[in-house]
């Protein structure tokens, strides 16, 4: 099996952040062809619906995110190694996410990644079947003793986190308030709890495991979460934001659609400017809270510039 090592990032040197999101998000595409089923057998039709959403296009922020934040405490070589089948499970939720949040049922979206969602291609019975393969596949990976990962009592951590963050109190639990706020006017503090869970939670989550995986101390972990929830919160605030400034073609996904569905966001909340303005505060504290982190700590820095300028 190939083995992934460690980047050579020299101390006090400014990543090139679009050349290193290129590198890293190549190595998570190779994790997930790796450790992704392969579309032979009986189960051939289900599995081509999980790969064609895992494989259609995406960002792969999250688990960019979590080997970046591993990197941060860790100083084994094989890191990458190590975390990769973690990483590529912090994926696999994320997609499994965003097939169900497609369905008729939820934001009802015929779009996603710039391509046809799940259930236009494969019906909408196959699409839920397709998410809950890739949910359970997240922790096959996770806890798979044939594949690499940290220590077994690490590994526990990992499942534990991901469980808390993807689960109920965190992104299902905020999917549920933010179905059930459509069209009705809420208050600013059940927006940002919609927004820490919905989104914030995953992330938080990619961030806690690469610190976990990669050995940190309780106080570096600490500083990694304050730093995970604000670049979360930021990128919420900037999805938001893209959904009223983008186009469909440039985001792969319906423009426009928060305001159809009576979605309550910031834009609606704060307008353009000021929204702009809070995102750009969040990624600041969250620069801010890796003040005693050295220059392992630059790609999680530029990480969260990349989130307040993205356009897609
Ligand atoms: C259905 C349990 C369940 C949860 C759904 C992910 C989610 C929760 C809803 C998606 C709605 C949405 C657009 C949320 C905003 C933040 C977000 C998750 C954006 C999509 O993530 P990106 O931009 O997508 O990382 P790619 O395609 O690049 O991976």
């Amino acid at each position: 099996m190939k083995k992934f090592q460690h980047p050579n990032l020299m101390k006090n040197i400014k990543i090139n952040i679009k050349k290193y999101l290129n590198e890293q998000r190549q190595l998570v595409e190779q994790g997930l062809h790796q450790y992704m089923l392969s579309e032979k057998g009986e189960f051939a039709g289900h599995i081509a619906a999980m790969r064609y959403s895992l494989f259609v296009g995406g960002k792969r922020v999250r688990p960019i995110l979590c080997l970046a934040s591993s990197r941060c405490v860790s100083e084994n070589q094989q890191i990458d190694h190590l975390l990769l089948p973690a990483a590529c499970a912090i994926e696999c939720i994320h997609t499994y996410s965003l097939i169900h949040d497609d369905l008729p049922a939820m934001d009802d979206d015929d779009l996603r990644r710039g391509q046809a969602t799940c259930h236009k291609k494969f019906g909408e019975a196959e699409a839920i079947l397709a998410g809950d393969g890739l949910l359970t596949l997240a922790f096959d990976l996770l806890s798979n003793p044939e594949l690499p990962g940290p220590s077994p009592e690490k590994r526990l951590r990992l499942i534990a986190t991901l469980a808390q963050r993807a689960g109920s109190a965190g992104m299902v639990g905020g999917q549920f308030l933010d179905i059930d706020s459509e069209r009705k006017e809420i208050p600013f503090s059940r927006l940002q709890t919609i927004h820490r869970a919905k989104t914030g939670a995953l992330i938080t989550a990619a961030v806690r495991m690469g610190a976990i995986g990669g050995g940190a101390m309780e106080d570096q972990l600490e500083t990694l979460t304050e730093y995970g929830n604000n670049v979360g919160l930021a990128f919420q605030i900037v999805d938001d934001l893209l959904d009223v400034t983008g186009t469909t073609e440039q985001l792969g996904k319906t423009a426009g659609s928060d305001a159809e569905q009576g979605k309550a966001t910031y834009p609606a909340l704060f307008g353009i400017e000021k929204t702009r303005r809070l995102a750009e505060e969040a990624v600041q504290r969250a620069v801010d809270a890796l003040d005693s982190f050295d220059s392992r700590a630059e790609p999680l820095r530029e990480l969260a510039r990349y989130i307040f300028s993205r356009t897609s």
